[in-house]
């Protein structure tokens, strides 16, 4: 039923209302149309309950993206506990291509699907292939943050933001200037010798040719959760007291595809929950405002 309406708005998405304004995004969640309304200065009458999906079809009633920007700036001005969940989508726009956009890596052709070399037997198997892929499709020293990654920081040095929980292994919120940072799945920045456990930078990584190796001979391993490891505990437990204690929760740039990962955003009960993603991925979470435009141009709107 809700992939059904998502179609709906989906077909809505490209249209226009009576004033030529672009009509992308609809509402949903508990609230009435007055409530979420109020102090944005958007009239009831423009807002769309998801209860009430037939009302899709009337152009006028549905949300434009500066309203829903409104409604999302408000939100984040009550605000002064917000937990940030995103994914590989939040660095597309800073250049590092995600996995499942219709160009992200799982759609390029290689000799093994990217989760077949990305995976711990793969590593033990075959860790020369791991690291001629690792080596050309993970690693991106040059990539700068976006506004996403800015504003997150930004968020946390006023106290409003709390977290930033990200499956993210490229190190932009830190280098953005955010501090909490969970990382589910690890980070490209550190590697490990598997023998004395010694830890290297990137550099060991890119300087390198095949398999790199300790100065002790041990061969290094990226710090980073591949497919078939289990997550640290510590970071997991930690995300899941951010969430149960957040009065906002923003997901974005994610296909919550990857488990036990994607699990952990039904740990927050609070407030307001937004989802910003290009495509249909967490609208099956009863959002309260749900946003598919790109989520840097969605950040650099709240400037
Ligand atoms: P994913 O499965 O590739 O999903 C990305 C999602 O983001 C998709 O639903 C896209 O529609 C959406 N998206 C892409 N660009 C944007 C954008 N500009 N604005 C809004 N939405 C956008 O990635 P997940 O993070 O969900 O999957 C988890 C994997 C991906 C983790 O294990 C990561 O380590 C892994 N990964 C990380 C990076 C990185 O660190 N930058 C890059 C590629 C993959």
């Amino acid at each position: 039923m809700r992939r059904w309406r998502w179609k709906k708005e989906k077909k809505m998405c490209g249209g226009e209302n009576a004033a030529g304004d672009n009509l992308r995004i609809t509402m949903t969640g508990g609230r009435t149309a007055a409530a979420i309304s109020g102090g944005t200065g958007i009239p009831p009458a423009h807002i769309v309950l998801a209860k009430n999906a037939p009302m899709l079809y009337n152009p006028r009633e549905v949300l434009t993206v500066n309203e829903n920007i409104a409604i999302l700036r408000k939100w984040i001005e009550e605000s002064d506990n917000i937990v940030f969940f995103g994914g590989a989508g939040v660095s597309t726009e800073s250049g590092i291509p995600d996995f499942r956009s219709v160009d992200g890596l799982y759609s390029q052709k290689y000799k093994y699907p990217p989760e077949t070399i990305i995976s711990h037997s793969f590593f033990e198997a075959q860790p020369e292939e791991f690291y001629r892929f690792y080596r050309d499709k993970m690693l991106y020293p040059d990539a700068e943050p976006n506004a996403a990654h800015r504003k997150l920081a930004e968020w946390e040095k006023a106290g409003k933001l709390s977290a930033v929980i990200t499956q993210n292994i490229d190190g932009l919120h830190q280098k953005a200037g955010s501090r909490n940072v969970l990382e589910l799945h690890g980070s490209v920045l550190r590697n490990y010798c598997r023998r004395c456990r010694r830890f290297y930078g990137i550099e060991a990584i890119l300087e390198s040719e095949g398999v790199p190796r300790c100065d002790c001979g041990g061969v290094l391993k990226p710090d980073v959760v591949l497919y078939e490891e289990g997550l640290d505990q510590n970071v997991l437990q930690s995300a899941v007291w951010h969430l149960q204690h957040a009065d906002m929760l923003i997901i974005g740039g994610t296909s919550l595809a990857v488990y036990p990962a994607a699990g952990l955003v039904h740990y927050f009960s609070g407030r307001h929950l937004v989802v910003i993603n290009k495509n249909a991925a967490g609208s099956d979470l009863g959002a309260d405002l749900l946003l598919t435009d790109p989520i840097g141009e969605v950040f650099s709107a709240l400037q």
